[in-house]
This record gives C-alpha cells, structure tokens and sequence, in this order.
C-alpha cells in the first residue's frame, strides 16, 4: 500500500490541507497513518477518493443522484447486516428462530399486463411478472421492442432460480449483460444509437425485494392504504422540478416530460438500487410511463386500493390509461405480499 501525503492527497481530492485536518478532527476522514514522531498524516489512495472526485466531476443533479446511490447502497448494505446480526443474536442467546426474515412466511402473488395503448404501431414495452422476479422495461428508438425484451430475457433466469449471493448484485449483473446486448442492436440499428430501455425490475427472495432501477418507468408501493412512489425518474423534467425550476403541475404537462437523463442503451449503466422488507398486505406497483403520463397519482391509488386481485388491478390501470387517450404503450405488474397460508398464491 502506497501512502499519499497530506499535500498529494489534498491536491487529488481537490480538498484543502487545512479542510483535511478538521474532517480528521471531526472523525469524518481519518488519515490512514499519523507518524507518531511528527504527527504528518498520510493517506491511502483508496480511502473514497474515487467517489468524491466523480460527485465534485458532475453537475449538481447528477451529484444529487450518485450521493442518493451511495446511501442506498449504504442503507442496503445496512438491511442485510442487520437481518444478520438478528439471526445470529437469535441463535446465540439460546431462541430457536428460523433463518433471517422467514420467522413469517410469506408469499407473493402477482400480475403482469402490458398493452399498445390507442396510438402507437408497435409495442415497445416488456412486462413480466414470475414468483420471484417483477419487471417492466420501456423500450426506445427502432431496436426498441427488442431492447425492452432483452432485458427482461436477461432478467429471467432469476425466476427459476434464487441467487446465492446478494440479490442486488444478481440483478445488477443481469442488467449489465443486458446492456451489451443493447449496445449491439444500437450498433447495427438505422437510428444510430438512439436505441435504448429503462428498466425497473425487483427480485423476492421471501423476506426481502431487491429493487434496481434506471430510466422513468416506477415503482409504487402500497402500505396501509397509503400509496408511496420507492422510484425516482431519471428524466430532465424531474431534476428541473428537484432544483425547484418547475411546478409539479408544469412538469406533468411537460413538452419534454419522457426525455431521459439515463437509460440502458449500451454505454456505462448507472443503476438505482435499494432492498425493501416485506410485510404482508403490502401491494407492490411496477408501471411504465404510459401510465403515469395519463394516469392521475390520485386514480392509481384508488384503484390500487379498491381493487382485490392483482390481474384485476393491472388491467383497470391499462383501462384507465386508454381511457385516458392511451398515447402510448402501457405496462402495468402487481404484485400483493401475503401470508404463506393465503389460498390462490399463483
Ligand atoms: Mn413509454
């Protein structure tokens, strides 16, 4: 390990010398060694250098979003340890307990629709909805349909079968090789690169859904009749609304309102990712934009509400989007997390 002074440090880190010493003081970035004879710091290069000179490089919506990623991270990391530290305080103070999160058993149950709508020629959107896996993709450009349908493809193998590591990774990893897969049709396609997929995607391991995330479909959840949107749109029209540029009202009616600030389209994929626990009763909403272009937040909620069965919750949302001029293609997956006894887990 190649040890940087406080001087070099600074300057790769673009921070002060003197900002260094008060972060040291505050426990914030402690050096790597402190020379006990003249109290010089050093530091270690892979001390988070690397992630602090990316949110300095970026603009500030950006820098929002890879600070955003970093806590998420930070916060699922957290979820697993502390499943783990329940299990194994469980374990050793003598309360026989079953493996981390499955004390209540729980299934899922689940629909997937996906329709044209009243405008378009072809649909571009994918939709799948197994017992473990949960996902929507909006495909875009000429190689579209194909794009959208090669990341559900890639997805797929984590339905039959659990992955044994982390379930983020799983699905990040199949994100990835989907993404190549992507670049290849951009590459061969006559739009030159336009084409390209958002993707949302979850994966149930029975006490926990791993959620990834990139582009503007969403994802909602519904717990105890209240209706929260677990998804932020990658879009421009979102990060002017974050930066207080534009009302909530001026960004639904949005000229600009689909145009992407990420997507899978073959380049680096910068995913959003977070772990959920489940609980029963809670109803899980996957959607494309073309349901939540036509669809009020309003209506989604009552009908997520109102409605008992999953496949029946899902087509009164395409109904309602159609019904609503249907401008574009619409995809909806429901997924409800029940008690393991409940009857109809299909
Ligand atoms: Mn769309």
């Amino acid at each position: 390990m190649r040890l940087l002074s406080i001087g070099a440090f600074a300057q790769a880190t673009r921070l002060s010398p003197k900002a260094l010493r008060l972060y040291d003081e505050l426990g914030l970035l402690p050096p790597a060694f402190v020379d006990p004879d003249s109290g010089y710091r050093f530091y270690d290069p892979a001390q988070p250098l690397a992630r602090i000179r990316i949110v300095c490089d970026l603009d500030p919506a950006q820098a929002a979003g890879e600070v955003a990623a970093y806590w998420a991270q930070v916060e699922a990391d957290t979820a697993s340890r502390r499943d783990l530290a329940a299990f194994l305080i469980a374990t050793l103070s003598g309360r026989k307990t079953a493996m981390p999160g499955a004390q209540e058993a729980l299934a899922i149950r689940y629909a997937a629709r996906t329709d044209i709508g009243r405008v378009r020629e072809t649909n571009q959107d994918s939709a799948y909805a197994g017992s473990r896996l949960l996902a929507v993709a909006d495909g875009m450009g000429v190689g579209g349909a194909r794009a959208s349908a090669a990341v559900i493809d890639a997805l797929k193998p984590l339905d039959d079968a659990l992955p044994a590591g982390d379930l983020l990774n799983a699905l990040e990893q199949a994100v990835e090789q989907a993404s190549a897969t992507v670049g290849g049709l951009t590459d061969t396609g006559a739009d030159h690169g336009q084409t390209g997929t958002t993707v949302t995607a979850m994966l149930w391991s029975g006490s926990q859904l791993a959620l990834v995330h990139i582009g503007d479909c969403r994802a909602y959840l519904l717990r105890d009749g209240e209706l929260f949107q677990i998804t932020h749109d990658h879009t421009v029209v979102q990060s002017l609304l974050d930066e207080g540029r534009i009302t909530p009202e001026e960004a639904a009616s949005h000229p600009q309102r689909s145009l992407l600030l990420r997507a899978i389209d073959g380049t680096a994929v910068d995913l959003d990712t977070s772990l959920h626990d489940a609980r029963a009763g809670d109803r899980y909403l996957l959607c494309s934009d073309g349901l939540t272009g036509v669809v009020s937040t309003e209506m989604i909620h009552d009908t997520l509400r109102g409605t008992g069965d999953p496949d029946q919750a899902a087509a009164r949302l395409v109904e309602a989007a159609n019904a609503g001029g249907g401008p574009d293609n619409v995809s909806c997956v429901v997924a409800d997390i029940v008690p393991l006894a409940a009857p109809a887990a299909r």
